[in-house]
This record gives structure tokens, C-alpha cells and sequence, in this order.
């Protein structure tokens, strides 16, 4: 577990930090100190040190020493302080500390508390620096690196462009204006437009003193813009006021996604992918198979065990048939109902890897109180062509019926 230093004075603010750390900071080692003596023995005992939250004024380092020391051993350090000017707040930045935070009661402790976190979710978030001057680029490079981000680098639009079709994992692109080869309008242009590339951040720098240019960035597609030069701190704050706005809508996403008993995915999603993949399949005239999956009797399950039994039985038929099923699009489609669409297959070998999952699920059996339960499942398989995607869930869900009507546990892809 990496380790988070907190050096406080205050016996009343440790506890307080103490309190926060506990309950926020569940995947680090949290070491507190008092006083500077105490820290730097801290520090030299081991060195995987993550971060540090560290009080600007300690009894035994009054002038920021302690800051000093942190920094020099290359620990990330957040600054803890009473009032504090602008000149002292713009030399803590330019020494390379991660923020600093007032200490202004509970809210401005869990703030600091929260950075830490960020910065660990940070280590995961891949920006791309589109920039021509390699002054400015290396700049920005050593803020996002304060903080923790993965980089990428471009000299300019058209390297951008490349990269970042071929790079799925970049998740910010921050581009200047002026550039040779592609400007960052036109660059924003084909990420938005030409490749549909809704997900990325984008905010735009820029030099010029054009007023209206913030607003032809946002009108372009970007979610923000920079005038250069930029403080340190204003740097940050739009940083991570992106990749928070991302997070929350990568959550959504998720969300409007994921059906919420079994986790895995749901009917919007499975619609989704199916509408994206019959006409690939139909253009390369590789074979696609649509199956419909639903459990047996399951009415008698609630009304025997009980519905939260009934919720487990799904929870566990779903987890099972994601581990079956990993390499094709799988959703709970319905309450007790589930599609898997096995793109590259045809009817029969689509058929027989749901035989193969039908008889384990048959032979195993799900853990409650009273025993084990055991259930069995029955299932219709349909294949391109089709006139539509509904045609195909149609045909696929006759086979269903046909299969319930044969005494269910079975799979139908004919007739
Ligand atoms: P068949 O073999 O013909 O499919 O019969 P069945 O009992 O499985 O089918 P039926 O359509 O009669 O009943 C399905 C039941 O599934 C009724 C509904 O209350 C239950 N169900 C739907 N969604 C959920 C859920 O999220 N949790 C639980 N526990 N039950 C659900
Ligand atoms: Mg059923």
C-alpha cells in the first residue's frame, strides 16, 4: 500500500485530518507526524512515499522547510496554511507543489484529503499535449506531470490527429490555436465531426489576442478554453474541473448502460450494439447470430424462495453467462430474459457453446440458506440474413417459444 505523509502541528487539526483520512484514503498507508523532525525520519524509513499534505508552518520548519524537504525528495505535496498572500501563493506553485488549501474548517481538510485521491485517479487519465513551441509544450508537460497525468505529446494538429485515432486510451487533448500542417480548430473539427470522437475533453490554449477565439474553440466542439499565459493555479483548476466533468459523465454513461442487479450490460446498450453490427456483418457477408436466453419456471422461484432469492438466481445466471460469453455482446434485456449477439458465428456453432453453458447451468446450483437451488434456462438462436434487427430478435424469440414448448432446458436455432 503506497503511503501518505501528513505533517500538522495542531493536535486539533490531526484529529480532524485523521478523522477525513480514515474514511477517504481506504487504499493508502496514512503516517501522521507532528513536527518536521519526526516527518523526515518518516520519510527516510521507507520510499514509496505517494503524496504528502504538509502545514507550511511547523514549530520546528516556521518558513515552509518542511515543504522544501518534501518537494526535494520528489513527494508530491499538497500545502496546508493559514492566510496566505498572492507573491508566497504563486512561489509555492512555481516551487512545484500540487495546491495548497486554507485551513478554513472541515470542508478545506477533506479538500485537501480529496486531492490525494485525485491524484492517485490521475495516474490513469492520458492527455495529449498538441503544442508547436516545445517551450510552452514542456511547461504544460511539468504541470500535468505535478499531477500525476499520463502524457502524450504532438508538434502539431495532424501528428494530434493520428495519435489519438490510434490511441483509444486518450482521454484529454489540450491544443493550441496557431500550428503548423493542422490548427487546432481544424483538429477539433475532424476529432468531433469526421470521427465522432464525443468522448474526448478537448480544451483549447491559445496565444492570440483574438477575443472571439474562446468562443469559435467551444462552437468548434471544445469543452474549454485557456488564454496563454495562465497561472498555475488556473492551469489546475480547469484541469481538473474537465476531468471531473468527464468522470461524472463516463459514470452516466455507464449507468444508462449497465443493468443494476446483475452488472452487465442492458437492453439500450445490447439495441445499440446490434444496430452497429448487422449491417457489418451483412456488408462483409460474415455470419451473425442473435440468441435469446430465459430462465425456467422463474415465476416459481420468487413465489417458492421468495424474490430476493429470485434476484440472486439472476445475479449468478448472468455472472455465468459473462464468463461464458466474454467475447460477444451479452445484455439483460428483460426481467428474467438475456441476448447475446455472436458476431463471426453461424446458427449452429452459436448453438453449440450455448448447449455446452446450458448444461452446466443445469448441473450446478445456486447457494441459499435452506441448499443449493438449481434452475435451468431455454433458448432460441436466430442467424443473418434478416430483414431488420427486429426480424431477427422475432425469429430468435419463435425459436424461444418452440423451445419452452419442447419441454424447456434446451436450445433451438431451426425450425
Ligand atoms: P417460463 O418457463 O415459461 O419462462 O416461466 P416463467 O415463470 O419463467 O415466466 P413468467 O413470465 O411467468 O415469469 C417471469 C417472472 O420473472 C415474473 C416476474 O415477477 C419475475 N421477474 C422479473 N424481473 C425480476 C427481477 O428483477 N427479480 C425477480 N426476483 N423476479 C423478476
Ligand atoms: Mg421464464
Amino acid at each position: 500500500m503506497p503511503a501518505v505523509l501528513i505533517v500538522e502541528d495542531s493536535q486539533v487539526v490531526i484529529k480532524v485530518l485523521r478523522f477525513i483520512a480514515q474514511r477517504t484514503l481506504l487504499t493508502f498507508d496514512v503516517v501522521f507526524a507532528t513536527n518536521a523532525t519526526e516527518a523526515c525520519r518518516a520519510i527516510a524509513s521507507r520510499n514509496d512515499w505517494f503524496a504528502a499534505i504538509v502545514d507550511l508552518n511547523l514549530p520546528d520548519a516556521p518558513n515552509g522547510e518542511m515543504v522544501d524537504f518534501t518537494l526535494e525528495n520528489k513527494i508530491p505535496t499538497v500545502v496546508l496554511t493559514g492566510s496566505i498572500g498572492n507573491d508566497k501563493r504563486d512561489a509555492l506553485h512555481c516551487q512545484g507543489i500540487v495546491d495548497y488549501v486554507q485551513k478554513e474548517g472541515l470542508y478545506s481538510y477533506q479538500y485537501a484529503v480529496n486531492l490525494i485521491n485525485r491524484l492517485y485517479r490521475n495516474r490513469n487519465i492520458k492527455v495529449m499535449v498538441a503544442e508547436d513551441s516545445s517551450v510552452t509544450r514542456s511547461f504544460i508537460v511539468s504541470l500535468l506531470r505535478r499531477h500525476q497525468f499520463q502524457i502524450v505529446e504532438a508538434e502539431n494538429g495532424q501528428q494530434a490527429l493520428d495519435m489519438i485515432l490510434a490511441d483509444d486510451s486518450i482521454d484529454i487533448l489540450l491544443t493550441d490555436y496557431n500550428m503548423p500542417e493542422m490548427d487546432g480548430f481544424s483538429l477539433i473539427h475532424e476529432l468531433r465531426h469526421q470521427h465522432e470522437k464525443t468522448e474526448l475533453v478537448i480544451i483549447g490554449l491559445s496565444s492570440a489576442d483574438d477575443k472571439y477565439l474562446s468562443a469559435k474553440f467551444i462552437k468548434n466542439g471544445a469543452d474549454d478554453f485557456l488564454y496563454k499565459p495562465f497561472s498555475h493555479e488556473e492551469f489546475f483548476c480547469r484541469i481538473n474541473h474537465a476531468v471531473e466533468a468527464m468522470e461524472r459523465n463516463k459514470e452516466l454513461h455507464r449507468m444508462a448502460y449497465t443493468d443494476a442487479l446483475t452488472n452487465i450490460h442492458n437492453r439500450r446498450y445490447f439495441i445499440e450494439q446490434a444496430r452497429k453490427l448487422l449491417p457489418k456483418a451483412e456488408n462483409t457477408q460474415k455470419p451473425l447470430s442473435l440468441a435469446i436466453l430465459d430462465i425456467d419456471y422463474f415465476k416459481q422461484v420468487n413465489d417458492e424462495y421468495g424474490h430476493d432469492i429470485g434476484d440472486l438466481v439472476l445475479v449468478s445466471f448472468a455472472s455465468s453467462l459473462a464468463k461464458a460469453f466474454s467475447r460477444f455482446v451479452l445484455a439483460r434485456t428483460g426481467g428474467e430474459e438475456f441476448c447475446i449477439l455472436f458476431s463471426g458465428l453461424t446458427v449452429e456453432r452459436a448453438a453449440q457453446l450455448l448447449d455446452a453453458v446450458r448444461e452446466q447451468i443445469e448441473n450446478s446450483s445456486v447457494e441459499i440458506a435452506s441448499g443449493a437451488l438449481s434452475f435451468t434456462f431455454s433458448c432460441g438462436v436466430a442467424e443473418l440474413p434478416a430483414d431488420s434487427l427486429e426480424s431477427l430478435m422475432k425469429e430468435a424469440d419463435r425459436r424461444l417459444y418452440h423451445a419452452k414448448d419442447s419441454g424447456r432446458n434446451c436450445v433451438v436455432y431451426q425450425g
